[in-house]
């Protein structure tokens, strides 16, 4: 069912403030003989299967047959990756500038001290541009070891990085990583808020988050502090990664076990650019999907759909939007009950700001909405 015809408050500031964007033509529909999953992972497109199957080079995917089971790569920059989960931007990414349609790849550990035979991770760099991906603010730098500096590069003249310091041993292993139990404890005691806390506070691992901002290099350096004083523990080995997932005790209970695995899943934000695209001059209006320039990412402008409230599935695809049945208050809403409502919502605009609007509605006196913005 469509809230156009009733009065539910829809997102009409969209219509108001974003330029508002058609699909070009040249957005078809994939070809039925696309693959729509590989190794149970969903291939929306803007990505595909193949030159009829994706919209542009950046976003194939190779699905391969390898000893595990079909398994989908991406391409980025001559540098191949294995991709964990494809996400599309929906309406809520607006409410949450973390929250961009993503997509998860695995990306090799950096190590230090972890192999003597050459097979030490000294840690590439990931470089994105040029591509429709970059590496944002979900991801956090976790590291785990001994003595040394952990630090991201090419992301002057930002630092960010964190000290593994291993001055006071904690028992009962030397060798321990202090992450939290999924209770939320570690060596270090236990935290109430254990989806913030990890017990990563510089003594055997550390960690911090990035800045909520738009990336498309970065490379990762573990610095020795001391190679002596290394001896505080037994291994030598250290390990950092940057990752949207949480690390628990079950996860690993040494660095080792963590070079031992090899990878780390990093999250990277993805868009539509819109440079070689006719996105911009041919506005052929779909109605159920909203459409924006969000801004520049290393000076190449993109753009961005979502489905209109109201509506579900692949912005990207011609006739992706699906109605449901779905006429209510905004699940961001305040309160509500038959007669009122009173939601809030954020948005991002072409720059980065964002806003807050606040919409009251009261269906019993029949009053329009009523938006106040609150913040911009
Ligand atoms: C995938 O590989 C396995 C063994 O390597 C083989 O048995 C299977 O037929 C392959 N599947 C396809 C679709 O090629
Ligand atoms: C991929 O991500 C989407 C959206 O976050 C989620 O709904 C889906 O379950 C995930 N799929 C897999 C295979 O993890
Ligand atoms: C390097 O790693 C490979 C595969 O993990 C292993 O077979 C090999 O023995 C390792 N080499 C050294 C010198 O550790
Ligand atoms: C590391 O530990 C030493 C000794 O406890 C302390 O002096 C130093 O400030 C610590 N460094 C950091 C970065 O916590
Ligand atoms: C950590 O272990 C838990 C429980 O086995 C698992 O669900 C989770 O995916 C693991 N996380 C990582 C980052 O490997
Ligand atoms: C494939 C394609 O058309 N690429 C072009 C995109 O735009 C840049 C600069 O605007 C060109 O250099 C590319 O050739």
């Amino acid at each position: 069912m469509s809230c156009k015809n009733k009065s539910c408050p829809c997102f009409s500031i969209f219509f108001k403030v974003f330029i508002l964007l058609i699909l070009y033509p040249a957005v078809l529909p994939a070809s039925s003989s696309c693959l729509t999953e590989c190794g149970g992972i969903q291939i929306p497109f803007p990505f595909g299967t193949g030159s009829s199957c994706y919209l542009e080079k950046a976003y194939d995917i190779d699905c391969r047959n390898t000893s595990r089971e079909f398994v989908p790569f991406l391409s980025i920059n001559g540098q191949e990756v294995e991709v964990v989960n494809i996400s599309l931007p929906n309406e809520y990414s607006y409410y949450d500038s973390l929250s961009y349609a993503s997509v998860r790849i695995r990306f090799p550990i950096t190590s230090a001290g972890c192999s003597t035979g050459g097979n030490e991770s000294v840690g590439s760099d990931l470089n994105l541009k040029g591509t429709p991906f970059f590496i944002h603010g979900k991801n956090s730098l976790v590291a785990a070891g001994c003595n040394s500096k952990v630090f991201l590069t090419h992301i002057s003249p930002n630092m960010v990085g964190c000290e593994l310091n291993c001055s006071v041993t904690k028992e009962p292993s030397r060798d321990s990583i202090p992450f939290s139990n999924t209770i939320g404890c570690s060596s270090n005691g236990c935290t109430e808020n254990r989806q913030e806390e990890t017990g990563c506070d510089g003594n055997g691992c550390c960690q911090t988050s990035l800045p909520n901002e738009l990336r498309q290099v970065f490379g990762i350096r573990i610095e020795s502090n001391d190679v002596n004083s290394r001896k505080t523990r037994e291994d030598p080995c250290g390990v950092a990664f940057l990752t949207d997932e949480l690390y628990t005790l079950t996860n690993a209970t040494v660095p080792r076990e963590l070079f031992a695995k090899g990878y780390a899943t990093v999250s990277l934000g993805w868009v539509i650019q819109t440079k070689n695209h006719s996105f911009l001059k041919s506005l052929a209006s779909e109605p159920e999907k909203n459409c924006a320039y969000d801004g520049t990412i290393s000076e190449s402008s993109y753009a961005s759909c979502v489905c209109s409230t109201g509506y579900n599935g692949n912005p990207y695809e011609l006739a992706g939007c699906i109605d449901v049945d779905e006429c209510s208050c905004h699940t961001q809403q305040l309160y509500r009950n038959s007669q009122l409502c009173k939601y809030r919502f954020w948005y991002l605009s072409p720059s980065w700001w964002s806003m807050v609007v606040e919409k009251i509605y009261n269906k019993e006196k029949g009053d329009k909405e009523e938006e106040k913005v609150l913040q911009t």
